[in-house]
């Protein structure tokens, strides 16, 4: 907050997507905007939506409140508001949420004279939640495919989708979703390091500089990727573990429906064996 006189030289006019002048302004540090109107109305009528689903009961136990998914038999059709209609509500209200917030970002991106990467990253997130609740439940024909609303029933869904195809590590783009997974982390953690190594040396020592970075990865694995190359990287580490794991849940049912270590069978059946 205290930076806000010397943020306002930033707060430039302009830029907008939609709405002309007419959303164009802060309200104390948030930028409003036609997509940030968006975003609160969808954002409240959703939660307000989970907590009238919550009060239709069983339970108020915050870990166990779930919306589900209309039944299999309705098929991709609307649904009895009782009976998976609120989750379809909730859904549409979620997506238009969260790809407000995302316009919200471009439009920002623009006043400022930025590049879209942080709303282009967003949109992989989007993109992963859109395929799990939409893309693959349309491709299976039932919106009973989706994941429901409530902290340990997705975590259900997850582990019953997983086991439904016998042993869900054996899916190739799970493979490599996960593997892209662990090494962000990896990636982060040396990034993280390298930058608090030489800007927070320790009480009475001298600041280092991007030098002291370069020349301790030379020393260590005999190249050092750059101040650039390593925001690269970790963006396109990031990236690819959402998108890879659309392509893993998108895959699964759609495209390959018996179990995963099945797949595995291209490689037995390889006539170098015979
Ligand atoms: C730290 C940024 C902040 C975001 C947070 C999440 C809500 C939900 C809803 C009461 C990293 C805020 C949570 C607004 C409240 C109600 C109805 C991001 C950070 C802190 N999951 N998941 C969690 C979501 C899916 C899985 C936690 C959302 C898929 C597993 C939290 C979505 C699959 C585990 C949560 C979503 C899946 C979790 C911590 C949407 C595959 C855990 C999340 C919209 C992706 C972990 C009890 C976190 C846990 C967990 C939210 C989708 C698997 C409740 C909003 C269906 C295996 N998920 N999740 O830190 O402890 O994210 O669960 O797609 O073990 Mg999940
Ligand atoms: C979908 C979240 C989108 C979020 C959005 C924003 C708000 C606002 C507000 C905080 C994608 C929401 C924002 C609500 C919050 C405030 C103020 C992210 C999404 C738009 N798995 N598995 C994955 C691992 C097993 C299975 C992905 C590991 C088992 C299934 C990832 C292990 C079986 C599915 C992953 C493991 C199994 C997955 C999840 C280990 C179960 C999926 C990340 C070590 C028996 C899911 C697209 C992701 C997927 C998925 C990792 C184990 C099943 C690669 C590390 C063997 C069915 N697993 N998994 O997708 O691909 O994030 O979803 O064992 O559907 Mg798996």
């Amino acid at each position: 907050m205290a930076m806000l006189s010397f943020e306002r030289k930033y707060r430039v006019a302009g830029g907008t997507l939609l709405g002309g002048d007419l959303f164009d302004f802060w309200v104390g540090p948030f930028y409003v905007g036609f997509f940030g109107v968006t975003t609160i109305f969808c954002a409240l009528l959703g939660t307000a939506l989970i907590l009238y689903g919550a009060s239709l009961g069983p339970t108020w136990n915050l870990w166990q409140i779930s919306i589900a998914p209309p039944d299999i038999k309705y098929g991709l059709q609307l649904a009895p508001l009782r009976e998976g209609g609120l989750w379809q509500i909730i859904t549409m209200l979620a997506l238009g949420a969260f790809v407000s917030w995302a316009l919200r970002e471009v439009e920002i991106c623009r006043k400022l004279g930025m590049g879209y990467h942080v709303p282009a990253a967003f949109g992989v997130a989007i993109l992963a939640y859109f395929t799990l609740e939409v893309v693959r439940p349309v491709l299976l024909g039932a919106w009973g495919h989706a994941f429901p609303y409530g902290i340990f029933s997705h975590l259900d869904w997850v582990s019953n989708v997983g086991y439904q195809y016998l042993h869900f590590h054996y899916n190739p783009a799970h493979m490599i979703a996960v593997s892209f997974f662990f090494t962000t982390t990896l990636a982060l953690a040396m990034h993280g390091g390298a930058i608090l190594s030489m800007a927070n040396p320790g009480q009475g020592r001298v600041v280092r500089g991007a030098e002291h970075e370069n020349t301790f990865f030379r020393d260590t694995i005999g190249y050092s990727i750059g101040a650039m190359g390593i925001h690269r990287l970790g963006y396109l580490l990031a990236v690819n573990a959402g998108i890879w794991s659309a392509i893993c849940i998108v895959i699964s049912g759609p495209f390959w429906t018996r179990g995963w270590p099945e797949w595995w069978d291209w490689w037995l059946n390889m006539p170098i064996w015979r």
